[in-house]
């Protein structure tokens, strides 16, 4: 069988769950954001990340309920933690349907999750492929009041040109560039300026992939607003979510 038809199967038999990830604010030192990571358990036993299985259900159109199924099931979700944002991966198959932004607001509207509190990630692969309709879309998400978030900062083609033209709420410095940064001078003056262009535009930072004390320290000292990696945090299934909150770590 192929794995166009499993996926398929999936999403009627239930087989996909989201963990969720706590963002930590760095003023605070509490959670400020939980990102929800997709999950498929396959009935065999073997659970496959979604690395493999997205590109694959982009490549389908399978991405486009999948997607839907993510956006309600988080929503449903993190109604339950009301002071934190929900940080949402939405792929370019998603952002360039046109029927998104609509599907968008009836789901906010039936899970009566309130849209200031959504944090919808996309990558710059969305924005090359389309700019027009990617800005149209854009601008559609906004009028709800659901913020955009620029993921996986410093990895590709996305420049300061495309933090002019989309103004992002939040950029998230991608997890090689702050790696990098730790032992490369080049790789560090890009995560600085980074972090100080995007401080200047008024969006939020966050450092993505934070593993050690002393990535931490670095990021903290460069300006980024709120570090997500497994020096606090793993992702965790919802039901843990709670006992973090409203707590500093
Ligand atoms: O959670 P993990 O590290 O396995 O995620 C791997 C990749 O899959 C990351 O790039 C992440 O952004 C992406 N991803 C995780 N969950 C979703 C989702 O619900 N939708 C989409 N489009 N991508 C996701
Ligand atoms: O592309 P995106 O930023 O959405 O990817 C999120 C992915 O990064 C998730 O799959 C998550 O499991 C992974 N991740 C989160 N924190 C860390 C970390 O500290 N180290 C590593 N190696 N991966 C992480
Ligand atoms: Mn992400
Ligand atoms: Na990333």
């Amino acid at each position: 069988r192929d794995i166009d038809e499993d996926l398929r199967q999936a999403l009627v038999h239930d087989q996909f769950s989201l963990l969720y990830q706590p963002l930590v604010d760095c003023d605070t030192a509490r959670v400020a954001c939980v990102e929800a990571l997709l999950r498929w358990h396959r009935p065999d036993g073997k659970s496959i990340g979604p690395d493999v299985f997205v590109p694959v259900a982009e490549q389908s159109g399978l991405i486009l309920p999948i997607g839907l199924w993510v956006l309600r099931r988080a929503c449903m979700d993190a109604l339950a933690w009301d002071e934190i944002m929900l940080s949402v991966n939405i792929s370019a198959a998603q952002l360039r349907n046109a029927e998104f932004p609509v599907q968008l607001g009836q789901i906010l509207e039936e899970t009566g999750f309130d849209p200031g509190r959504l944090e919808l990630e996309i990558t710059e692969t969305c924005l090359v492929l389309d700019p027009v309709v990617a800005e149209r879309s854009l601008a559609m998400i906004r009028n709800f009041g659901v913020n955009v978030v620029l993921d996986d900062f410093g990895t590709g083609f996305a420049s300061f040109g495309f933090l002019r033209q989309f103004r992002f709420e939040k950029l998230k410095i991608d997890r090689s560039l702050v790696e990098e940064a730790e032992t490369d001078e080049a790789s560090r003056a890009v995560m600085l300026s980074s972090v100080t262009v995007a401080r200047a535009m008024r969006m939020k930072v966050t450092a993505e992939g934070v593993e050690t004390e002393e990535q931490a320290r670095m990021v903290r000292a460069a300006g980024c607003d709120q570090i997500q990696g497994w020096l606090y945090f793993k992702a965790m299934p919802a039901a843990e979510i709670g006992k973090y909150l409203n707590r500093p770590l």
